[in-house]
């Protein structure tokens, strides 16, 4: 009876230490690097302390030890140790913003999704890269929005000089694809380097003509955007708008948009989603499942997180669920905030890749993705990842 207690002690307690190292505040492990003259003929300990590895060629041992000390005081003692030193850790530390609701709301962003901390090492946007987000407009004085570079302004709906957004959806799909970063306020978004374009198709209540649609994506065209971000859909098509797609896709524009809320549903991906050359996005939650509400269908090319997606807002919009000073931020549900992440990666890949165009930002987006173990129709290539930046 004694025997299986024993060993049930020995087996539970390095288990312990290894998964709670910090638990041990005052021991914490960490790693030392013995240089030696001549390697020693135990190579599994010293002084006492395990060896987690040897270099044979500049002869070292790398020592763990919770008392490093006591290890170097031993160590000096021994006339075969030519040097002791910390093994610094030197990890390539991914991003993590300081933005104010990162940490508790943006798990879209962190590496169990779509791991944009890792995009964010080697690009946040190139101002050569331009940005375009078709849908309600833009509320540009927002506190992280204020700071961006905007090329072009456009207003299908009222014709005003301004597209003003006085509904807030533009405005919060806006943030997704760029609200500033790690600037110590609101929220992160993907691209905030790159220069950004807004162009206002749908009106206060979010709604739009074919024609309104079909204008603006034109108007990005002419303006020289290289991605269209378009979080809003229908169930049918038109000619104008078929051949106002086919004109940027076959210009070299990426278009992503959104593949509708039509959910639990099949083959129910909505236009411009559907169409030839345009890159239809479904949606995933925190979990990576997805969405009750997300449409599906053979024309899903890639998910992305669209679940109670932290962003930015129109001010005096409601709603407001949380306040930065002044300012909204709104947890917002659809493949309407999808959209704008898979948007927000291509202007990252095109800011480190000029050349690629629309087809190549795709394909790369389509390769580096994470297969969640979905179907075809729910989650295209896979969950977008920013290890393809
Ligand atoms: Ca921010
Ligand atoms: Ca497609």
């Amino acid at each position: 009876m004694k025997v299986p207690a024993l060993v049930l002690v020995l087996l539970v307690l390095p288990t312990v230490l290894a998964v709670l190292p910090e638990a041990a505040a005052a021991g914490r492990a960490e790693h030392w690097i013995v240089g030696v003259y001549a390697m020693p003929a135990d190579r599994s300990s010293y002084l006492g302390q395990r060896v987690v590895g040897v270099n044979d060629q500049v002869d070292f041992l790398l020592v763990e030890t919770d008392n490093p000390g006591q290890l170097r005081a031993d160590a000096a003692r021994d006339p075969n140790v030519r040097y002791v030193e910390q093994d610094l850790l030197a990890v390539h530390a991914s991003l993590v913003p300081n933005d104010t609701f990162y940490n508790q709301y943006q798990y879209d962003m962190k590496p169990g999704t779509t791991n944009m901390e890792n995009a964010w090492d080697r690009s946040t946007g190139t101002s050569a890269t331009k940005l375009c987000i078709v849908d309600t407009g833009q509320y540009r004085a927002h506190e992280d929005l204020s700071g961006l570079t905007y090329f072009y302004w456009k207003d299908e709906v009222g014709g005003n000089a301004n597209a003003f957004d006085d509904n807030g959806h533009g405005t919060h799909v806006t943030g997704t694809a760029a609200a500033a970063l790690n600037n110590g306020k609101g929220v992160a978004g993907i691209a905030p380097g790159a220069s950004i374009g807004g162009i206002k198709v749908l009106n206060g209540q979010g709604s739009g003509t074919f024609t309104q649609v079909a204008n603006g994506i034109t108007d990005g065209r002419t303006a020289g955007c290289h991605i269209e971000s378009l979080s809003l859909g229908a169930g049918s098509t038109t000619q104008a708008l078929n051949d106002a797609v086919a004109a940027f896709i076959n210009g070299g524009g990426f278009m992503a948009a959104a593949a509708g809320n039509g959910g639990p549903c099949t083959n129910c991906v909505e236009y411009p989603a559907k169409l030839a050359g345009v890159t239809a996005v479904t949606c995933s939650d925190s979990d990576n499942a997805l969405c009750s509400f997300s449409s599906e269908g053979p024309e899903a090319d890639l998910i992305a997180p669209g679940k109670s997606i932290a962003s930015t807002w129109t001010a005096n919009k409601s709603p407001c669920h949380r306040r930065d000073g002044n300012h909204c931020y709104v947890l917002a549900s659809g493949t309407s905030m999808s959209t704008p992440h898979v948007a927000g990666l291509a202007a990252l890949y095109k800011s480190t890749h000029s050349a690629a165009s629309g087809s190549a930002i795709e394909t790369a987006l389509k390769n580096g993705a994470r297969d969640l173990g979905l179907s075809a129709a729910r989650q295209g290539a896979g969950l977008i990842q920013g290890t393809v930046v």
